[in-house]
């Protein structure tokens, strides 16, 4: 640790909330020196007396001394707040800036937001990083997975800066130019889709065991386990065995039997929906899992509805525990192949809207480890766009296809034996009749053009011919082309 001086960092970071200083850490452990700045300098000193003899920090109190520290090029990693925060920091920031130097933003950004700043910050001779980075605090202090988006010839200079702090899987790094401007947090917004489609699954897989077979927690948490030995190998099932299986010290009850049943959300998951929306990309997975936790959020309408007549039928749920459990594995695999699927989309008309060229495949070996998502499963995604860069969507590669086709019998079963006992699965049944729309050789889209047609004249085109028609509905029911 060292006062500003002569000496210079190859790296500043400024935001030493929980992400900021721990990345500066793994900065620091990785031989780099690191400037520190904070708003506040108490975070800046907090760290340096926790943590300060674990690399070569230069502490820096106001942002003119951060700049100051920095050899040049000049790059920043902020870590702050994102929205109106990360703007007044870049605004400081830019005015003691030089062409040439470089800012990243290493924030939850919102994409629109970053494609705004990259711009406004080349107009200014300056380079601008938007770099998604995923992993949580524990990523950011071990190695995380990080997206960034921005010019390609500044990532020649901070690339190996983050792959050096990024987490490794059989030796490459979580961590690769995304593509220009807001391409980073673009796929950082749908990581984290995925995320809470992925939770919402598991969350349907949990309540199914309890609800339909009467399984207590702990043994629940041992299915868990058991499936991350598997095909479902992967951070976020490894960690919910972990939540299953504590206690709470107060009450001696499963942990999760006293946690209120309502689900938070910090607003990516909402942000990946929108932006499904607006590119017309059917993500349902995804927007099954915020819509889940808005319900769960309601707790004044489900108090007054819960006592609304089930229609249940207890008898409908299967006697054979262990197959029952197996259908259900099957169908938490087939929900999350069409939750990457319909992610992977998104991502694919993100990049075609915005001309950002994003490499699929790059994005499944980024997120293999480090991150949320982190699971065995990627590796299968980055095989599927190996052997095929231009898949039409990820559930058509041979490896997905079949483990779909093979989950299909046991997906129907888990969805008609929830549906009739009542236990609400949002993300199996709609990821099921996304498959079957999917596949079906016509859909009642026919129909809903007919009626756009009768009450809009808004036409419709024919299987047999070119061109576009309408009916005078209002007439003698004659078609003309429109
Ligand atoms: P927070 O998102 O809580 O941000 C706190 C930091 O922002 C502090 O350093 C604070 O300075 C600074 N800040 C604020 Br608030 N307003 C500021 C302003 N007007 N000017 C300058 N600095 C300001 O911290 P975090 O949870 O460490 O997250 C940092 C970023 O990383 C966020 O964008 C977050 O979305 C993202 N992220 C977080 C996670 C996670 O697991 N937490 C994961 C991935 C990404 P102060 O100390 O002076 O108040």
């Amino acid at each position: 640790m060292a006062e500003t001086g002569q000496r210079q960092a190859q790296i500043g970071v400024t935001g030493l909330a929980v992400m900021g200083s721990n990345i500066a850490r793994n900065l620091a452990r990785h031989g780099h020196t690191v400037a520190l700045h904070n708003r506040s300098i108490a975070k800046t000193d907090a760290l340096l007396a926790e943590h300060g003899s674990e690399g070569d920090f230069i502490r820096t109190e106001t942002t003119a001394e951060f700049v100051a520290a920095l050899e040049r090029p000049r790059r920043v990693l902020m870590m702050v707040k994102a929205g109106d925060a990360t703007d007044a920091v870049i605004d400081e920031l830019a005015d003691l800036m030089e062409p040439g130097d470089i800012i990243i933003d290493g924030g939850n950004s919102l994409y629109t937001d970053t494609i705004r700043r990259e711009a406004a910050m080349a107009a200014r001779g300056l380079n601008f990083i938007g770099a998604g980075i995923s992993g949580g605090e524990e990523g950011a202090l071990n190695g995380p997975s990080i997206m960034p988006g921005g010019p390609a010839e500044s990532y020649e200079s901070v690339g190996p800066l983050l792959e050096s702090i990024s987490a490794h899987v059989d030796g490459v790094p979580c961590c690769t130019h995304i593509g220009p401007d807001g391409s980073g947090h673009f796929v950082k917004m749908v990581h984290n889709g995925i995320e809470y489609a992925d939770m919402q699954l598991i969350g349907e897989a949990y309540d199914l065991m309890r609800g339909v077979l009467g399984m207590d927690v702990a043994e629940i948490a041992d299915v868990f386990r058991e499936w991350n030995t598997g095909d479902l190998d992967s951070y976020l099932v490894e960690i919910t065995a972990d939540v299953l299986s504590a206690v709470d010290a107060t009450t001696g009850r499963p942990l999760v039997d006293v946690i209120v049943d309502e689900a938070g959300q910090k607003g990516t998951g909402r942000w990946t929906v929108k932006s499904a929306l607006d590119l017309g990309v059917p993500t349902t997975g995804i927007a099954e899992a915020v819509f889940a936790r808005a319900l769960s959020s309601a707790p004044d309408q489900r108090r007054e509805a819960r006592g609304l007549h089930s229609g249940a039928d207890r008898s409908a749920a299967p006697a054979d525990r262990a197959a029952f459990i197996e259908d259900i594995r099957q169908a938490l695999y087939a929900s999350k192949v069409i939750a990457y699927s319909q992610g992977f989309d998104q991502i694919a008309a993100g990049s075609e809207e915005h001309g950002w060229n994003v490499h699929p495949g790059d994005l499944a070996t980024i997120w293999r480890g480090g991150c949320i998502i982190r699971a065995k499963f990627l590796d299968r995604i980055r095989d599927a766009y190996a052997e095929n860069p231009e898949l039409p969507a990820l559930l058509l590669a041979p490896y997905f296809r079949d483990a779909v086709e093979t989950a299909v019998g046991s997906w129907r079963r888990v969805v008609m034996t929830a549906t009739a006992t009542g236990v609400p699965v949002p993300a199996f049944a709609s990821s099921l009749s996304y498959y079957d729309a999917l596949r079906a050789d016509r859909l009642p889209a026919a129909l809903t053009q007919g009626l756009r047609d009768y009450f809009g004249a808004h036409t419709y085109r024919r299987i047999d011919k070119p061109g576009s028609f309408h009916t005078l509905w209002s007439g003698d029911r004659s078609e003309v082309e429109a």
